[in-house]
């Protein structure tokens, strides 16, 4: 069966589409019933939970349009405090796209946690690359002085007290791991892949994007005002910008409750039962970076350029602005950074296996999208920095 079969709808809302999805997805599991051997895809939304405890979530094959292409005067009336220089720095969010994600496939319902991680590093033997290099990573130190750093950065580090086990705050098995790099997350995906016999890896950019909006066109998956931002993601807001006064203008206009990281799923998910997309913890993307990627990126399933020096990461975290923590904002750092700001999810590429629990906790947790669903990163060694938080 071809995949553009089930091409589904996230650019198709009318009632007639949606009748026409599901009775093709009926059709397809009917099919799939009268023919042993042929899975069907998952029935989207669907969730699911591994040997370690990562639970997942299937997003439907279908097409979007990605990227945004708002102008830097348009910006300037929603963040009035943003300098232009930065404002003027997200063309590479244009052109807008239309992209296919021609396969389903089983996304990250949070972020990997600091007990997934734990469990993995036990049970696999891998040892961090902040600890195998003997160089750590980045921490929150009250007592840290930015303005007297050589770089400014607003993290103390590299210091080899600080890695994905100390990130200078208090984090439970519960809080997104972070101090994790691109190659860690790999290692990681590596080792389940074998573990699980179905593939796993990090979502490519734009199974990243698809899966953030579930549909939407606005800012945020939430909306475009920054209320459904303080509503449905943890990121720089009031309680953050009394530890860095200097930002307090570019922070959120209220509370979202969390000064440091949130346990995942603390607040409301997107439209299609994922959590903290936006923000809590950057997460890293397959792709290597393009700065026009997206003029000559394909149709069809966009991997990201064949080469390059950095890899993508998205969604902001606990310490980003608004305006950075915007669906469609990009960026990006050395496959070998650990910072305190990142982590990542992961992709199963497939349902299937001994292993596999229904996720029990699915259904509440699309009731809840029903309801709550509509409505600076470490230096580059070889590029300058971006200015992003
Ligand atoms: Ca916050
Ligand atoms: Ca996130």
């Amino acid at each position: 069966m071809t995949s553009g079969l089930i091409a589904g709808g996230a650019c198709r809302t009318s009632a007639a589409g949606r009748f026409v999805q599901f009775a093709v997805r009926l059709g397809m599991a009917l099919l799939a019933a009268a023919l042993p051997g042929c899975a069907a895809p998952p029935t989207p939304g669907t969730g699911l939970v591994d040997s370690l405890g990562l639970r997942f979530v299937a997003i439907a094959a279908g097409e979007f349009l990605m990227g945004s292409d708002e102008d830097p005067g348009q910006l300037a009336r929603v963040y009035p405090h943003a300098e232009m220089r930065r404002l003027r720095g997200l063309a590479d969010e244009a052109p807008v796209h239309r992209v296919r994600i021609t396969r389903t496939f089983w996304m990250g319902k949070t972020e990997v946690t600091v007990g997934q991680f734990r469990r993995f590093v036990q049970r696999s033997g891998y040892v961090p690359e902040s600890v195998r290099d003997g160089t750590g990573g980045y921490g929150y130190n009250p007592a840290y002085d930015a303005a007297r750093s050589p770089r400014h950065d607003a993290f103390e580090g590299r210091d080899p007290r600080y890695s994905w086990q100390n990130p200078g705050f208090a984090q439970t098995d519960a809080h997104p791991v972070v101090n994790v790099s691109y190659n860690d997350a790999l290692a990681m995906a590596r080792w389940l892949s074998k573990q699980e016999g179905v593939a796993y890896r990090l979502p490519t950019e734009a199974e990243w994007e698809y899966a953030a909006r579930a549909g939407t066109r606005t800012r945020y998956p939430a909306g475009d005002e920054l209320d459904a931002l303080l509503a449905s993601a943890n990121t720089f807001a009031r309680e953050t910008a009394q530890l860095w006064p200097q930002w307090r203008d570019e922070a959120a206009p209220g509370e979202d409750g969390f000064v440091f990281t949130a346990p995942v799923a603390s607040l409301a998910p997107n439209a299609w039962g994922l959590y903290d997309m936006i923000g809590n913890a950057w997460e890293w993307c397959a792709d290597w970076y393009g700065e026009d990627y997206y003029a000559r990126s394909p149709l069809d399933d966009p991997q990201g350029p064949g080469e390059g020096q950095v890899r993508v990461r998205r969604g902001g975290s606990w310490h980003t602005w608004p305006l950075y923590a915007r669906v469609a904002f990009r960026n990006w750092n050395t496959p070998q950074t650990r910072y305190v700001l990142v982590g990542f999810r992961l992709v199963r590429e497939g349902g299937a296996s001994a292993a596999l629990q229904p996720d029990q906790a699915q259904a509440a947790a699309s009731a809840a999208a029903q309801t709550g669903g509509a409505g600076s990163a470490q230096a580059m060694r070889s590029r300058p920095r971006r200015l992003a938080r």
